[in-house]
This record gives structure tokens, sequence and C-alpha cells, in this order.
């Protein structure tokens, strides 16, 4: 019998795109489906590095701009042997945020080129799907809490939404956008067929390497 791996899927948008709601209600519905899932998140804010990511993010410390975007590199490549193991046991990963916030938030920042902020992530697993939830980083701005972490303004979205239009023009990924101004169900229910198109589909294919 060949062994049937998980798949590896990403929601990726703006802060407060309704991201982690659609995560945990997509880990909801494939487990009830029979599909062993689980969810996961970047920043992981658990490890030692994702402490200091955490505290950066808080305003409780500062870090320079470099250094901060090596250290969610690094809280996303300190995963991945986890990860591989996951997939490997056939579970299918619902990841929310990865190295495609890394490279969109970061060159939001003056003197970032794309080129740059991508390297670090080069050869990280790499997503069977990624689906970007898009919505107006002004609709966003209303939907609670926005405004207290680090980069939560509307003129920084903005452009963190232009790297982001830039990032899908990469036709080697599996992107997907989702307009997630919908109410949570129907945003939910193309979620819920995407993945359980790519699901099945990737038990078959090893998994690949990101931006190589
Ligand atoms: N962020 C997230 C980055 O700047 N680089 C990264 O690599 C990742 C994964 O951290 N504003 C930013 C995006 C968000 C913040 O917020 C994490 P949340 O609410 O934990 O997803």
């Amino acid at each position: 019998m060949t062994s049937r791996r998980g798949a590896l899927i990403v929601l990726e948008g703006v802060d407060k795109a309704g991201k982690t709601t659609q995560c945990k209600k997509l880990v909801q519905t494939l487990l009830e489906s029979g599909r062993p899932a689980e969810m996961m998140r970047f920043p992981e804010r658990s490890t030692k590095i994702g402490q200091l990511i955490s505290s950066y993010l808080e305003n409780k410390s500062n870090l320079e701009d470099h250094t901060v975007h090596l250290l969610f590199s690094a809280n996303r490549w300190e995963l991945v042997p986890l990860m591989k193991e996951k997939l490997e046991q056939g579970i299918t990963l619902v990841v929310d945020r990865y190295a495609f916030s890394g490279v969109a938030f970061t060159s939001a920042k003056p003197g970032f080129t794309l080129d740059w902020c991508m390297k670090p992530d080069v050869g990280l697993p790499k997503p069977d799907l990624v689906m970007f939830l898009k919505v107006n980083p002004a609709e966003a701005a209303r939907r609670g809490h926005f405004g207290t972490e680090r980069y939560e303004n509307c003129a920084f979205q903005n452009i963190v939404l232009q790297r982001f239009e830039e990032l899908m023009m990469d036709s080697a990924v599996n992107w997907q956008v989702i307009d997630a101004s919908r109410n949570i169900e129907d945003v939910h229910e193309e979620i819920k067929n995407y993945s359980q198109k790519v699901a099945s589909k990737a038990v078959t294919e090893p998994i690949g390497h990101l931006w190589t």
C-alpha cells in the first residue's frame, strides 16, 4: 500500500481578513468528513524565537528590520520537522499565515525587495494550496482589535496588499483568491471546496519545495 500524506493548506491575507476563524472552521469540517487535520499558525509564538517575535509585535521590544525578518523565517524552519512528520502521518495541515506573510509584511517596509525577502524561505515545504482571503484593508480595520499590534494601520496594510498581489503573480504556487468580504459561511463553503479537492490530489504527490 502506498503511504498517503496530508495536504499543506495555507490561508493568507491582510490583518483581520478572517483567516483564523476560517482555519478553525476548515479543520472542523475536514475532521467531520473523516480526514485527519490540524491547525498551525505563524508566527508560532510558543517557541523561544516565537517569544522574541511576539514581544516585537506587541511593541514591547524593538528589533532591527532584517533581523526580525530572519526570525520570522527561522520560526517557520524550526517547525519544519514537525510539519513533515504530521504530513507524512497523513494529517492535513491548515496553516494560518506562512512565508507569503513574511515577504509581504517585510517588503512593505522601505528598502526591502521582494527577492531579498523571499530568500530565507526558499525550500520550505511547498503548500498544495494557498488561499488569499481578500478584503479591503479599510473594511478589515473596522473588524475589532485593529490597531493593537505593530503593522496594524491602514496605510501599511495597503502596501502589504500590493506585495501580496505581486506574490500572487507567481503561477508556480497554487493561489486561489477568496472574496472574504462575504459572510463567514459563504467564505467557508468556497474554502472547503478548494481544500477537499486539493487534499484528495495531494496524497499521491510528494511534498514540494517552495520557490525553487
Ligand atoms: N507577520 C507574520 C510578519 O510580519 N512576518 C511573518 O513572517 C508572519 C508569519 O505578524 N501582522 C506579521 C503579520 C501580522 C503579525 O499576527 C502576526 P497574527 O495576528 O498572529 O496572525
